[in-house]
């Protein structure tokens, strides 16, 4: 009996730490794959972090494959948010942030804007 209540503080010893604070993407306006009018549009990256703003960025790579760093609106400190205005073709939002642990994460979201 005894024997059985250390094993399990023992396995209660092993469980793994609380998950970092990597910024992990949580929400994405566009969502991935989506398709979005042409237009201005307010493209937003909410993360399950807070972030380093000055630190984090967002490129916006457009149909003609140039490569636009783009200006982050103030907001909440684990939302990336940027207008932009778009025309027809494949996009994708690349992400890259450092989340408050210190610790960078990137990726992206590809969508596609129609044609009017
Ligand atoms: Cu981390």
């Amino acid at each position: 009996m005894q024997r059985r209540h250390l094993l399990a503080l023992a396995a209660l010893t092993v469980l793994p730490a609380p998950a970092s604070a990597h910024a992990i993407l949580m929400q994405s306006i566009p969502r991935h794959a989506a398709r979005l009018a042409a237009g201005a549009q307010t493209l937003t990256l909410r993360f399950n972090s807070r972030l380093d703003l000055a630190r984090s960025r967002l490129t916006l790579l457009r149909p003609d494959k140039s490569a636009e760093i783009l200006t982050l609106l103030p907001g909440s400190e684990d939302v990336l948010s940027a207008s932009a205005t778009l025309t027809p073709g494949p996009h994708t939002l690349r992400w890259q942030v450092l989340a408050i642990d210190g610790h960078i994460t990137r990726g992206e979201v590809p969508f596609t804007v129609a044609a009017a």
